[in-house]
């Protein structure tokens, strides 16, 4: 689809003015930073009317509406710029002035609003909804600070604030009028939306983001200003602003913080009240049709209080019976499960509850009275009800009240769905098999492949005759017949070439390391977790590098090994992993003998910009989680659209990549999900070390002095969590069982990397069979088999 609407064929006027006005200096003089925010606002000017048009549009029929706590936005100009089709006209009237469009969209900050998987799976979702002209809205938290700045610091990672908008963000529009009051039960805050337009791709669609920022009831507390405890009333707004100020680190795992329990409360009591006072003022005050007009994704536990809070409104605002309001919930809420890590599943201490917010406990007891009696006429024993209790061990049970109050419950690829039904859920599921369904997650092809691959982009654009594929991914696959063609493998080599060149350009200038082009880019980026294993990939480097210095002549295909990651930051194993990669690169990069045989590059501060870069840069994508842990993963599908071959478990959503490009065209290893648990049950990781060649070597180098850890006690750490016995240790996440397997699956890609055209062909495959992984296939999942949404026409 060629956009429809005619834009201002030529910015550069435009620009000039929106420019001065925010920088108060002609675009020549003005700093990259200031042209970035005279151009975004440039562009907020242009999709200003259809985004209104697009926001009453949808205001009047059934919405979806989608809350998650973590939307992981990353850069948002060159994004919309792809969308409306005005790169090409950016970039001209940037130059115009005298400046770059690069170095532009350089200057903008990542909106790091979300950790990992589940935030940027939420940005993605948008996009497609937006695409697919979905009356979707998308409710989160405005945080002041996102996800923390990663550097290291011989070879440690430190943490370090990102405020990400304190220089002004022109994507988020404050509205004023339409903020809310949240009540805690010590605490009164004001709530007010910032929304964010989201464009898609060949519509005048424009969707929203709604984040929510906490303010200040009044500006201040005259009363204490005038008695002289000033101070007082500057902290009681601080405390207010704190609400909001940071998003917290841990991803897959839970921490029991007050502060987060207020956040998840204050942004679902705020979306609920504009969802309910929008209902009235389109529908009229009988709520009774609520659910009707009104359904409710909850991204995970995190926005599950949304469920007491709607009960709440229902009964204390609208004078609803208890059975209503509780038919008008269920029928609202559905819920997405990310982990079947139990460490994950969100429980709050009752007492929290009793502090913060009495009525919503009061409610939640209700809930579990009922459910209590619910179960009981359902025959269930006393024991599993009292599990499965939204109330249990003066805990809350978040998942509880989840699987209890929705409709739907779903898991995010194939093997994870059925991992929830038959273990983690499986409870819920005896009792409501109907309510279960699997949606495989899937990645925006605008961003992940259209913007950050223009290259290849521009291949596939010729090939199918048009840049349809771009909003239909599928139109893709006739083209996997052309895989064979010498041509086709001659191009995608030729482009592939050079993005490792851009790669390597920007991570010399970035990181001051110089990488050949030439070798194999093996990649690694994703959070450090154990059950992500990490280490095994740092493993099989410190074992090549042993094999090259005990035999120089070794005949070996030069390879990167590039890893991105961040540690939450009290996760000390996690940033031992870190500070691992990082001796073994000091000690594998420096070493003459080794030269452009093998390299290691570790990506400071890894965010959605450089898995921009990265990415379209793959040869090999690194997926080797335990099988059975890694719910889906979404890189590996990036990976896949953008021609890398995946070196994987069976586990996640990598079992579906292998379904649609054959076994033949992936690099599968490892023990299987339904082997595990006979190998765990006897597994002796002393006896896998010992009979695994070269494993002992690499296993002792942790504390035999070829590494430093500059006596923090981390690589002992590591060593212990693998070779002893009990909590903490026993190699729970089956590293050095699945050792052997893993080296030869990789060095048998690297050897077959040799033949270019063969690999070519492999990777083409990937490319057109990877249609399936587009959210917006996932989303029209959602929208037709739970949402029941239509795309709303202009
Ligand atoms: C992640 C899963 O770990 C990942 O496998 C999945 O692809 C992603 O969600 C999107 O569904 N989970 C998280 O990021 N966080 C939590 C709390 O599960």
């Amino acid at each position: 689809m060629t956009k429809e609407k005619s834009v201002t064929s030529d910015l550069t006027s435009s620009l000039g003015s929106f420019t001065r006005a925010v920088a108060g200096r002609s675009p020549e003089s003005s700093t990259p930073m200031e042209v970035w925010s005279g151009l975004s606002s440039n562009i907020v000017d242009l999709i200003a009317d259809d985004w209104e048009k697009s926001v009453s549009r949808a205001a009047t029929g059934r919405q979806q509406h989608y809350f998650s706590a973590e939307f992981l936005m990353g850069r948002a100009l060159l994004n919309n710029l792809t969308n409306l089709n005005l790169v090409d006209t950016a970039a001209k009237a940037v130059k115009a002035h005298g400046q770059n469009l690069s170095d532009v969209l350089e200057a903008e900050h990542d909106a790091a609003l979300g950790n990992g998987g589940l935030g940027r799976l939420a940005a993605c979702f948008l996009d497609s909804c937006a695409t697919l002209d979905l009356p979707v809205t998308g409710y989160g938290i405005l945080y002041r600070y996102g996800l923390f700045k990663q550097s290291f610091e011989d070879g440690f990672q430190r943490e370090h604030p990102d405020p990400w908008m304190e220089e002004g963000y022109p994507f988020v529009i404050r509205r004023e009028e339409e903020a809310r009051y949240v009540k805690f039960d010590d605490l009164d805050v004001r709530a007010v939306p910032y929304d964010m337009p989201i464009t898609g791709y060949g519509t005048n669609n424009v969707g929203t983001l709604r984040l929510w920022k906490s303010e200040p009831m009044e500006e201040f507390d005259y009363d204490a200003f005038n008695s002289q405890r000033f101070t007082d009333a500057i902290v009681e707004r601080e405390r207010v602003a704190d609400l909001c100020r940071v998003l917290y680190p841990n991803d897959t795992t839970y921490e029991g913080k007050v502060l987060r329990v207020r956040q998840q409360y204050f942004f679902v009591s705020a979306s609920l009240q504009t969802m309910v006072d929008s209902y009235i003022a389109h529908h009229g005050t009988d709520m009774s049709k609520f659910a009707e007009y009104n359904c409710i994704q909850l991204n995970d536990t995190h926005p599950v209080l949304a469920v007491p809070e709607l009960m709440r409104i229902l009964l204390d605002d609208h004078g609803m019976t208890w059975e209503d309001a509780w038919d008008i919930t269920t029928k609202t809420f559905a819920y997405t499960n990310h982990t079947t890590l139990t460490e994950a599943l969100e429980t709050w201490e009752y007492s929290i509850f009793q502090q913060l917010f009495g009525r919503v406990l009061e409610i939640i007891a209700e809930i579990d009275r009922r459910f209590r009696i619910d179960m009981a006429q359902r025959g269930i024993a006393d024991d599993r009800i009292d599990f499965l209790a939204p109330i249990s061990q003066g805990r809350i049970h978040m998942a509880w009240i989840a699987c209890y109050a929705s409709f739907s419950i779903n898991g995010v690829a194939a093997i994870h769905t059925n991992i929830l039904k038959k273990d983690t859920l499986n409870d819920w599921y005896e009792i409501w098999p109907e309510k279960f369904n699997n949606k495989t997650n899937g990645v925006t092809p605008r961003r992940w492949l259209n913007q950050c691959n223009p290259r290849l982009a521009k291949l596939l654009t010729k090939q199918v005759g048009s840049d349809a594929w771009v909003s239909n991914l599928d139109m893709l696959a006739p083209l996997s017949a052309k895989a064979h063609l010498k041509s086709i493998q001659k191009e995608l080599i030729k482009i592939k070439r050079a993005n490792k060149k851009d790669f390597a350009d920007w991570i010399e200038k970035r990181q001051g390391i110089t990488i050949n082009p030439d070798a194999v880019f093996d990649v690694q980026i994703k959070r450090l977790h154990e059950y992500k294993r990490q280490l095994l990939n740092a493993f099989y480097v410190l074992d090549r590098y042993f094999a090259i210095k005990a035999d120089p002549s070794l005949d070996v295909t030069p390879s990167v090994a590039i890893f991105g990651a961040k540690a939450a930051p009290g996760y000390f194993r996690a940033k031992g992993i870190i500070k691992l990669i990082n001796e073994i690169a000091e000690l594998v990069n420096n070493d003459p003998e080794i030269g452009d045989k093998l390299k290691v590059v570790f990506i400071e501060n890894y965010n959605v910009s450089p898995a921009e870069k990265v990415i379209p840069a793959a040869d090999i994508s690194e997926q080797i989680s335990m099988a059975g842990k890694e719910a889906s993963g979404t890189g590996n599908m990036k990976f896949m659209m953008n021609g890398a071959l995946t070196l994987g478990t069976l586990d996640g959503a990598n079992v579906e990549i292998v379904d649609a490009v054959g076994e033949e065209n992936a690099y599968i290893f490892g023990a299987t999900e339904d082997e595990l648990p006979t190998i765990m049950a006897s597994y002796d990781p002393h006896a896998a070390m010992e009979s695994t060649e070269g494993l002992t070597r690499v296993v002792n180098a942790l504390t035999d002095g070829t590494l430093d850890d500059n006596g923090s006690g981390m690589f002992a750490d590591i060593r212990r969590s693998l070779l002893e016995s009990g909590p903490g240790g026993s190699d729970i996440y089956y590293v050095l069982g699945d050792f052997a397997s893993y080296r030869e699956a990789r060095d048998r890609a690297l050897n077959d990397y040799r033949d270019q055209n063969e690999w070519a062909r492999k990777c083409w495959l990937n490319i057109t069979l990877s249609g399936r992984f587009s959210s917006d296939r996932t989303i029209n999942d959602y929208a037709r088999e739970v949402w029941r949404i239509e795309p709303v026409k202009k």
